[in-house]
């Protein structure tokens, strides 16, 4: 038996911090200058609005720590309307001052007040605030791969964020559908481990007959979708997918190329990749293509009622990222990293939701309108954030994350 007590707050606080520099290994400060689009932020306001929430949150309310630049508050506040007014998102790309060694010094001096502060005892609350803030730091750790990758994609000259990374050809297990439970069964999260309000509270749910495909759908068959041209019949998508198509002139996934050989990724350009999982996709191309393909997406109570019994593992964010990789093995694969997977569910509140109490109840409960919910983490997801309760959410056009599918149907 292992002897090793588990790490404390403040250990975790200072691990996560530094993971969050890792991830800016290579990258020089134009990189983190770029918003590629008014839905993606840059790598510097990524490192700036996380530290903004330690301070707002934890350190403000210590009359020994000293808020320097009170105006950088109005910069790196996201979108809490309750602490004050903030700079419009789409326009996160001028803010060329503060430099990025400005922000990097605040996070220094931030990362020296929390340890200070985290030394002493520190009341449940605060502990639990510190804990969101460590969660949400991991969350724009993603965001960062997201968004950056977007920035290089936009560059004609198509920098590699890491080309040193691997780019395997290898074959996936074939398509098969795994019977999912049937009947009540509980979703959701209880007990004391963390989780965001919105994965509470447990509660139970009805399930029909149904089965899982037992992984992600893969490059070479979306290419299939693609050529059989899906993207060019009304009746695979809705409505609204359809006059996005239409709207957007979508054709294939945002990253692959024209001719269809070649995709966008962390490594680069490099050639599609026939039985890795196709990502980048949005709710709209998702759905289209589980409808060519005569199944479904499945809903967030099948996909985690089909994960409760699984291990936490994958292909998941630890030190530097890897690219989505083929399935093999038996059984459901991929239920964890590899890319986040579009349900048929939309973003509401499960019966009986509480958002948090003041202002940190605006993190998640009031984007419960027009969204949908994704699950499993991907490969820019750090491992020790995700579990199956784990509810990620976007509109369903959008398309530059780290998302592909899983079909299912009933049987
Ligand atoms: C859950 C990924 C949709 O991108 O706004 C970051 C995560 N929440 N800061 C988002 C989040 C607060 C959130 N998503
Ligand atoms: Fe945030």
């Amino acid at each position: 038996m292992s002897m090793m007590a588990s790490p404390s707050l403040a250990e975790r606080y200072l691990a996560v911090r530094a993971q969050t520099m890792r991830l800016c290994q290579g990258l020089e400060a134009e990189d983190m200058q770029v918003q590629s689009m008014p839905d993606a932020s840059p790598g510097k306001w990524h490192l700036a609005h996380t530290t903004w929430f330690f301070e707002r949150f934890v350190l403000a309310g210590d009359s020994r720590y000293r808020i320097a630049e009170p105006d950088w508050h109005y910069l790196f506040n996201s979108y809490y309307q309750t602490v004050g007014p903030m700079h419009a998102r789409p326009q996160r790309g001028l803010l060329s001052r503060p430099t990025l060694a400005h922000i990097h010094a605040w996070r220094a001096r931030v990362d020296e007040a929390m340890a200070t502060r985290l030394a002493d005892a520190v009341d449940p609350a605060q502990a639990a605030t510190v804990e969101l803030g460590i969660q949400h730091e991991q969350q724009h750790q993603e965001l960062f791969l997201t968004d950056i990758l977007h920035a290089f994609w936009s560059n004609p000259l198509r920098p590699a964020y890491d080309a040193a990374l691997s780019v395997q050809a290898r074959p996936c297990a074939p398509l098969r559908y795994v019977p999912g439970r049937e009947g009540l069964v509980e979703i959701g999260h209880a007990g004391d481990g963390f989780a965001f309000d919105n994965e509470r509270p447990r509660h139970r749910t009805l399930l029909g007959p149904h089965a899982l495909a037992n992984r992600l759908v893969s490059q070479a068959e979306y290419a299939a979708f693609v050529q059989d041209g899906g993207y060019r019949k009304p009746p695979l998508w809705l409505s609204d997918g359809w006059a996005v198509v239409q709207r957007e002139g979508w054709t294939r996934p945002l990253y692959w190329s024209e001719d269809l050989t070649a995709q966008f990724t962390l490594a680069g350009e490099v050639a599609l990749l026939p039985d890795a999982p196709v990502s980048q996709l949005s709710f709209f191309e998702a759905d289209a293509y589980a409808r060519w393909a005569g199944a479904r997406l499945p809903t967030e109570m099948e996909w985690e009622a089909g994960a409760q019994t699984l291990p936490v593992a994958g292909n998941l964010l630890e030190d530097r990222p890897r690219l989505p990789q083929s399935a093999v093995g038996e059984g459901l694969l991929q239920m964890y990293g590899d890319l986040w997977e579009w349900t048929a569910s939309p973003y509401v509140g499960y019966p009986g939701f509480k958002p948090l109490p003041g202002s940190l109840g605006e993190y998640n409960g009031k984007f419960m309108n027009g969204q949908w919910v994704l699950r499993g983490g991907s490969c820019a997801t750090p491992a020790a954030h995700i579990r199956a309760t784990y509810r990620n959410f976007f509109p369903p056009h959008a398309r530059w994350q780290f998302a592909g599918l899983r079909l299912a149907r009933d049987i």
